[in-house]
């Protein structure tokens, strides 16, 4: 396996760690806020995948370990209306949108090659979509599925922001 490039950890993210939760929220019939212990006791399945960023560097053949995102939406229980998520992160503005099919497919981290997966890669939690996905989906740092009844637009800064700070390690 090769190795994800190191970018810097925002401070809000090194601020927050101790009290971590995970929340799901919006369209579901039970909001849930999640901690570290609750997410690493729900099955877990492994994924490997090689990963691609834009910036043109690529890591392969990495193996992610995590909780599928089908199974956390699934205790919160979606309504009818959810179409879409929004993952939101620790980092801020970040956040990026999915329909929820391609999202439910998604695994939530918690682990990169055996280690429990370092803040600097996104840790205690980083979504992996599976198949094909752009690299600023793969959101470090997730606090938060937000289920959504439409398809969002100014709260999905993700690409935006991923490529605004480019070049910035
Ligand atoms: N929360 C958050 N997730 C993020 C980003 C970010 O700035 N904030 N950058 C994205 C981009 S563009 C890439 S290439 C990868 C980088 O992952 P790495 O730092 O583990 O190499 O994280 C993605 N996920
Ligand atoms: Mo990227």
């Amino acid at each position: 396996m090769d190795e994800l490039e190191s970018h810097p950890v925002p401070a809000a993210v090194r601020a927050n760690r101790e009290g971590w939760t995970l929340a799901v929220t919006g369209a579901v019939e039970r909001p849930m806020s999640l901690t570290a212990d609750d997410l690493a006791s729900l099955p877990s399945v492994t994924h490997e995948a090689d990963f691609e960023c834009v910036e043109g560097w690529r890591a392969a053949g990495l193996t992610w370990r995590g909780v599928r995102v089908s199974d956390l939406l699934a205790r919160a229980s979606p309504t009818g209306e959810a179409t879409h998520g929004l993952v939101r992160a620790m980092d801020g503005e970040y956040a990026c949108s999915f329909p929820v099919d391609r999202l439910s497919s998604a695994v939530l981290a918690v682990e990169l090659d055996g280690e429990p997966l370092p803040v600097e890669h996104g840790g205690p939690a980083r979504l992996v979509p599976r198949g094909d996905t752009d690299c600023w989906e793969s959101v470090k740092w997730v606090t938060e599925v937000e289920l959504l009844a439409s398809p969002p637009t100014a709260d999905d800064t993700a690409r935006e922001l991923a490529l605004s700070r480019a070049g910035e390690s």
